[in-house]
């Protein structure tokens, strides 16, 4: 196996495992973009979003609920955060395992760089 998201879901490689339930794992993002930023990927491998198939949809949903969940649960509701999934080359996209940030914390600019 060398996804290291993978790695780090099968508990291979070192993270904070901030949540997790059957289906979904959030850890601190490596390199942080702001005083909050965590990553919530899918336990089983999907590369991005622009690969998922009609089976891949309750896995993104599930994600999306954990998202919702550790932002409630480390106090980013009230001010609010940024939630982003970087898609491909053009996306930003280094780490070929589907994976949401979640970023709070400061205020965030728009437009994204
Ligand atoms: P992206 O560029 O959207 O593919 O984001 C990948 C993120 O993954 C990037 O912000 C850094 C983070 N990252 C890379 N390797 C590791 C790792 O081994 N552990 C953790 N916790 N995060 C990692």
């Amino acid at each position: 196996m060398d996804c290291i998201f993978c790695q780090i879901a099968a508990g291979e490689l070192p993270a904070e495992r901030v949540y997790e339930d059957e289906d979904t794992l959030a850890f601190p993002d490596l390199r942080p973009r702001a005083p909050h930023h965590l990553l919530v990927i899918p336990k089983r491998h999907l590369d991005s979003l622009a690969g998922a198939r009609d089976e891949d949809w309750p896995a993104v949903a599930a994600c999306l609920r954990t998202v919702a969940h550790v932002a409630r649960t480390r106090g980013m509701d009230q001010a609010g955060y940024r939630v982003v999934a970087n898609v491909g080359v053009d996306g930003g996209q280094t780490v070929n395992h589907l994976h949401w940030h979640v970023l709070g914390g400061r205020l965030m600019t728009w437009p994204p760089g």
